[in-house]
């Protein structure tokens, strides 16, 4: 390796083995990538969860090499440029009604800072100042900014960060071994929403803004909502006047087999936030989604003031509009938002066809998303599954893994026969693993 590999420190990396046998990529295409030595890889998690449409489509090429010659940046503050209110338009079309008004920003982290302090200020500005606590979920996934990662419950990604944002509680996960091997949504635990109510009777609800989840739990390992649990969630909120907020960087755009899985759920949140998909990856971009009630509530006091203080350099960036607007296009053209719903059943019976092989202790999955839990080696957690990743790398096959969940999410224009491909690669992973 003629390359230096060392000024990199690599995100979310053990950096170390990394940097010993380095995985790079140099090319991909639809459903796959090219290593640096030419190597052709299936790509069964959209990259990392946000390429639906597959790679490298010529449309949003385009239309991102366009937009750089044409207006490369535009100041969001005071300023603005058509393809901002183009985009927000489209999304807010392809939301659940009512959820209008959309606030741009350049990641999902971002995105939650921005919604838990939407959140905040909401109550404030319509006098109710003292609801200022966020509760969050165990094993929850909020990106790594120190509001996401307070509401957050994955604990390595807490613990080495101090004492995180006060007056945060959490709700118990939803994960049930009495719901192994449930094919898609699981029966068991409803009621683990009535956890909200133990802490509104801890708190008071006077002091509670919002909850926020995950429709599906993606990073944690693909941890599906209970039959009748987030009905449930939002019936407790709506009692008390709680916000609900859904994070659905991983589950908008399709992944559930409509746009966003408020939908296919059929329970629509006060805010959303979103990111991945919106762009097909190929651009950073995130964005919240709020009630347009909760945007009028900001629209009082004097015209020439700020209502919300709070936005970023690179809110709504002209390159990433015009790879939105495209990505919206291929969506739209190809049927790919609602496409995990035709999917799904092929998609099931494939995966749940692991069932029986060695160490696989779960199998958990939902439109084009699946997990697949595997017992830990003794005394060394993440490690069998790490080793599985590996082993179908080398394979050719691109997966991703969290503790000992293999997780898989491939782009939304996947065929059947490339379901069962990756199926058959991870199968002999795991036998050889055995
Ligand atoms: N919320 C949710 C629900 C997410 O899945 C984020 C927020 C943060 O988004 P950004 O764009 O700031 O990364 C995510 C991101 C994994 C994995 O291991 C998942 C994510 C990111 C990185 C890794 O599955 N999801
Ligand atoms: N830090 C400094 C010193 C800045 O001037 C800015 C933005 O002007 C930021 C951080 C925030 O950067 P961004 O708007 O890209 O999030």
């Amino acid at each position: 390796m003629t390359q230096d590999l060392d000024a990199y420190w690599m995100p979310f990396t053990a950096n170390r083995q990394f940097k010993k046998n380095p995985r790079l990529l140099a090319k991909s295409s639809g459903m796959h990538y090219w290593d640096d030595k030419g190597r052709q890889i299936l790509d069964a998690v959209a990259g990392l969860w946000c390429v639906n449409a597959g790679h490298a489509r010529p449309k949003i090429v385009q239309a991102i090499q366009d937009q750089a010659a044409e207006l490369d940046f535009a100041p969001p503050f005071q300023m603005a440029h058509p393809k901002a209110f183009e985009l927000a338009e489209r999304v807010a079309k392809l939301a659940p009604a009512g959820m209008g008004k959309v606030f741009f920003t350049n990641s999902g982290s971002e995105s939650v800072e921005t919604a838990l302090k939407m959140a905040i200020a909401y109550h404030r500005v319509r006098g109710e100042g003292a609801r200022t606590r966020l509760i969050g979920r165990e094993r929850g996934y909020h990106g790594v900014n120190f509001g996401g990662i307070s509401v957050g419950g994955i604990v390595g990604n807490r613990k080495m960060f101090g004492t995180l944002l006060g007056g945060v509680d959490h709700i118990r996960h939803t994960h049930d071994p009495r719901n192994a091997f449930s094919v898609g949504l699981p029966e068991h635990g409803a009621e683990l929403a009535d956890d909200l109510e133990r802490l509104v009777a801890l708190h008071d609800a006077s002091t509670i803004a919002a909850v926020i989840v995950e429709p599906i739990a993606g990073s944690t390992g693909v941890l599906l909502p209970p039959k009748g649990y987030l009905q449930r969630l939002r019936q407790i909120c709506d009692k008390h006047g709680i916000l609900l907020i859904f994070d659905e960087v991983i589950t908008g755009f399709g992944r559930t087999g409509q746009p966003f899985a408020a939908q296919t759920f059929g329970v629509t949140p006060d805010l959303m936030t979103v990111a991945k998909g919106i762009t097909n990856g190929c651009v950073p971009m995130g964005a919240v989604l709020a009630k347009n009630q909760i945007y009028d509530a900001f629209m009082n006091g004097p015209e020439h003031l700020i209502e919300f203080l709070h936005g970023y350099t690179y809110s709504a960036h002209p390159l990433a509009c015009a790879a939105g607007i495209a990505t919206l296009d291929v969506y739209a053209e190809e049927g790919l938002l609602t496409r995990a719903a035709d999917l799904q059943g092929y998609f099931a019976e494939a995966v749940h066809s692991l069932k029986g092989e060695p160490n696989v202790i779960d199998i958990r999955n939902f439109g084009l998303v699946a997990g697949v839990e595997l017992s830990p080696l003794a005394g060394e957690p993440a490690k069998r599954a790490f080793n599985v990743f590996l082993d179908c790398y080398e394979k050719g096959l691109l997966l991703r893994t969290t503790g000992d969940i293999i997780a898989m999410s491939p782009p939304l224009i996947i065929e059947r026969e490339q379901i069962d491909q990756i199926v058959d690669m991870l199968r002999g992973a795991l036998r050889r693993a055995a």
